[in-house]
């Protein structure tokens, strides 16, 4: 059996039935253990202001690493059935929610190839919050560009290569700008 490697990214800035958000990503994370994912690396938990700003509450973020047997299509469906098992409804696209589990990337692999993928890349933000995507695209289309997305997945995977600039999430990491990083501070140890 094929074994892939995913990095999966994971958000919550809502509490349910008394959790906090950090209680709810480590919810999440056992709930993918007990599904059969090896859970091969956790970045550090980090707060993040909600992108857009002043859209709601702050965020906390992480990033994993698994490693599963099944495929990319089958991963996601995954992730969505824990996000409903932990309480997560879907109305509007970008509101508060309990939990978001996203499938980062699946190694290497692009889907369903780069012209696609470029073509949502380049997508103006009114597009991005109006219009989803049928297909699965991977890597995630704004992955790149997000400080709570590639802070934590410094953590974990700094060598992954963005296939489209060839840039590592290191250089990303470095190329985001100060502010932004500043306000992304680890859960523990608290500062
Ligand atoms: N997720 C979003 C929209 N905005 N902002 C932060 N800080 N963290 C998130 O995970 C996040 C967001 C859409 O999934
Ligand atoms: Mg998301
Ligand atoms: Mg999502």
């Amino acid at each position: 059996m094929d074994r892939h490697t995913y990095q999966i990214a994971l958000g919550s800035n809502l509490e349910i039935n008394g959790q906090p958000p950090a209680a709810i990503l480590m919810a999440a994370l056992s709930a993918l253990g007990r599904a059969g994912c090896e859970i091969a690396a956790i970045s550090r938990f980090y707060r993040t202001p909600a992108y857009p700003p002043g859209s709601g509450p702050e965020f906390v973020n992480a990033c994993a690493t698994i490693v599963s047997g099944q495929g990319p299509e089958e991963v996601l469906a995954l992730l969505h059935a824990v996000e409903a098992e932990l309480g997560r409804t879907r109305t509007h696209r970008w509101e508060a929610r309990v939990v978001d589990l996203d499938l980062l990337a699946c190694g290497d692999l692009v889907l369903p190839d780069l012209e696609v993928l470029a073509e949502w890349r380049n997508l103006p933000p009114e597009e991005q919050q109006r219009i989803a995507p049928e297909c699965l695209i991977l890597p995630h289309p704004r992955l790149t560009e997000r400080g709570f997305v590639l802070i934590p997945l410094m953590d974990i995977a700094p060598d992954w290569r963005d296939p489209i600039s060839g840039k590592s999430v290191a250089e990303l990491v470095s190329a985001l700008p100060k502010a932004e990083k500043a306000a992304i501070r680890p859960v523990f140890p608290a500062n």
